[in-house]
């Protein structure tokens, strides 16, 4: 049992001022593997005071030093690699390969890369006739959310130690284990005191209460755009900058040339991978008319290769993070069909021989039409949109007509259409084919998918002000 009781508080763990915990589900045993305490608009002041209090030096220290900080992090999460691993395997039911190769490698890969953005960063700019000063940009307030616990949490604390700004940090209630291991290593490797907090508790308590908090400068926030809105509406009462990262309804583009069977098999990993609990899965399969038949077949013959079952097994799909997920995700299967889309594979229920654990069908609908709401609406779970288009012209429009702009992928050979199609869609991130990932390329969305951009240097820039001195010294 994990039972986490105390928050981190300056440089300590203390007790909550409140009663109220919280039991942490395992999705896939639907048991109870620990509990956590749900903090107090109390516990928030202490800390939110913590980090003011730290700001004066943590924002002076010198460079060299806060890429120290970030390399030793990065080392320390490397020692604690097996327990990371189960733990997101635990409280998140992923398999334990993607909680390795995908969940673990994210966080370490954001904190290593922050350590080497920072190398090369400048904070003062001589610009011929003035000068610009990047300054920390006070307190931070973070707000994450229970798909990825270590990946997002991460890229915003490593973001924050670059930029010398002290934070405040909420996970998400139904995931909050690996961010006590991360706070665990911020305390062995020595983060200064203040620097990083930790108050666990529900959304409408602490997140609320980090997005009005009068002391907090900038809320960086990932999650849904529901609480985005909040957020927001929150922080311009005392016009605070916030960073959001919300969903998305990312459109898969297979081109006329593109492989058949790897781009059937790129678009079912988009809702097998975390059980398409991603905001930026590909989640609408644009085809042409003249492939639809050869990719549909393609579809079924690839799905084999995504078992579903125990995250503890070689399975690459678990369940799906809690009862209420699951029941959502159901009822977008059900509003599917009513809207006389077709079920290609899936459907609503449990796989057969998986009846405990929150687990779903991957399921593939064909026949859609972009207007429908299964095409529109972030289901967030293992469903896709097969949708068929005529021509280049008329795929990119289907692709931006969604109020998200998070990602877009697109799959063939011809190089001018592939940049066509890539420059064309509105999103703040494209991917090509099997392009690398790159931890130091900006991440963030267009329209409704959020404000900002997280990762690498960029992601550093939104935890700083800028300020221009006229008549500067040269030295
Ligand atoms: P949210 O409710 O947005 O939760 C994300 C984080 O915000 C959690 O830490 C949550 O706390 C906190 N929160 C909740 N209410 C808040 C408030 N009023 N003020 C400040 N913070 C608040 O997401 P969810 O309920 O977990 O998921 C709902 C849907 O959001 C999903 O189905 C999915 O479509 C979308 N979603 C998107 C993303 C990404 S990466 N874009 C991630 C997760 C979910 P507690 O949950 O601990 O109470």
């Amino acid at each position: 049992m994990r039972n986490y009781l105390k928050h981190y508080i300056n440089g300590e763990w203390v007790e909550s001022t409140g009663n109220e915990t919280e039991e942490v589900i395992n999705p896939a045993t639907e048991e109870v593997i620990g509990t956590i305490s749900l903090g107090t608009k109390e516990d928030l002041d202490k800390a939110v005071q913590a980090a003011r209090d730290a700001f004066p030096s943590f924002s002076k220290t010198p460079k060299e030093e806060r890429i120290k900080l970030l390399e030793n992090i990065a080392a320390e999460y490397e020692n604690r690699k097996e327990e990371i691993i189960e733990t997101i395997t635990a409280e998140l039911g992923s398999p334990k390969s993607i909680s390795e190769n995908v969940h673990y490698m994210m966080g370490y890969n954001h904190f290593s890369q922050a350590a080497e953005s920072l190398r090369d960063f400048s904070f003062i700019e001589d610009r011929g006739g003035h000068t610009v000063m990047k300054d920390s940009v006070g307190v931070s307030g973070l707000i994450t959310p229970w798909n990825f616990p270590t990946n997002q949490i991460s890229t915003k604390i490593a973001s924050a130690f670059a930029a010398g700004s002290p934070v405040v940090a909420k996970p998400a209630e139904l995931t909050p284990f690996a961010a006590i291991i991360l706070t665990e290593i911020f305390d062995k490797v020595g983060v200064p005191k203040g620097a990083f907090n930790l108050v666990n508790g529900s959304g409408s308590v602490i997140g609320d209460g980090i997005s009005s908090h009068p002391d907090i400068d900038f809320v960086s926030f990932t999650g849904s755009g529901a609480v985005g809105q909040k957020i927001m509406q929150n922080a311009s009462e005392r016009i605070a900058n916030v960073a959001l990262e919300l969903g998305g309804k990312s459109p898969l583009v297979v081109l006329e040339d593109a492989d058949v069977e790897n781009a059937a098999r790129a678009a079912v990993s988009h809702i097998a991978t975390n059980s398409g609990q991603v905001c930026s899965a590909a989640t609408r399969v644009l085809v042409p008319s003249s492939m639809k038949d050869s990719f549909e077949e393609a579809i079924k013959k690839v799905l084999p290769e995504f078992p579903v079952g125990d995250p503890q097994g070689d399975n690459h799909i678990g369940p799906l993070v809690s009862q209420k997920q699951w029941n959502t995700v159901q009822s977008y299967i059900e509003k599917g069909q009513e809207e006389g889309a077709t079920l290609l594979v899936g459907g609503t229920g449990k796989p057969e021989g998986l009846d405990k654990g929150y687990y779903a069908k991957p399921t593939v609908f064909t026949n859609v039409n972009n207007d429908m709401v299964i095409a529109q609406e972030e289901i967030f779970g293992p469903v896709t949109c097969l949708i068929t288009y005529d021509t280049i012209e008329e795929a990119i429009e289907i692709s931006n007509d969604v109020k998200y702009g998070l990602a877009g992928y697109v799959f063939g050979e011809d190089e001018q259409t592939l940049a066509k199609v890539a420059s064309s869609i509105r999103a703040g991130r494209v991917k090509i084919n099997d392009a690398e990932a790159d931890f130091a390329a900006p991440f963030g969305g267009y329209k409704q998918s959020g404000i900002g951009r997280e990762w690498g240097d960029y992601g550093i820039e939104e935890y700083l002000e800028v300020k221009t001195v006229l008549g500067y010294p040269k030295m």
